[in-house]
């Protein structure tokens, strides 16, 4: 990823590595992305219904990072991209995917880790 091997990676070097490795091996990166879903909806779905619901996602990081309620309403709604109350597994992957490709600042997987 060091581009001008000066042995140190900067912002620019980093985001042009990043998105060399998503370009060259999109289907392995997603192939991670998706174990990492499927570990992250373990932990989260405390009722095992295979939906996140908004107490699931607040437990969970009220409890793993001491986030506000208030942040973490804001960032349920903007991941339930389909305003049904809550986060499936196709909804949380594609939060995943946009958290680590995704350049857009708007993207809703940008509010996968709360309002970080
Ligand atoms: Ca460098
Ligand atoms: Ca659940
Ligand atoms: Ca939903």
């Amino acid at each position: 990823m060091d581009a001008d091997q000066d042995g140190l990676l900067d912002r620019a070097e980093f985001i042009s590595g990043m998105k060399k490795a998503v370009a060259n091996d999109r289907e392995g990166i997603l192939q991670r992305l998706s174990v990492m879903v499927d570990a992250w909806m373990d932990i989260c779905d405390t009722d095992g219904n295979g939906l996140i619901d908004e107490d699931e996602f607040q437990t969970m990081y009220i409890k793993s990072l001491g986030a506000s309620p208030e942040d973490l309403k804001v960032a349920f709604a903007k991941l339930d991209t389909d305003g049904d109350g809550t986060l499936g597994r196709e909804e949380i992957r594609r939060a995943t995917e946009e958290y680590y490709t995704s350049e857009d600042p708007k993207a809703p997987g940008n509010w996968l880790f709360g309002a970080l």
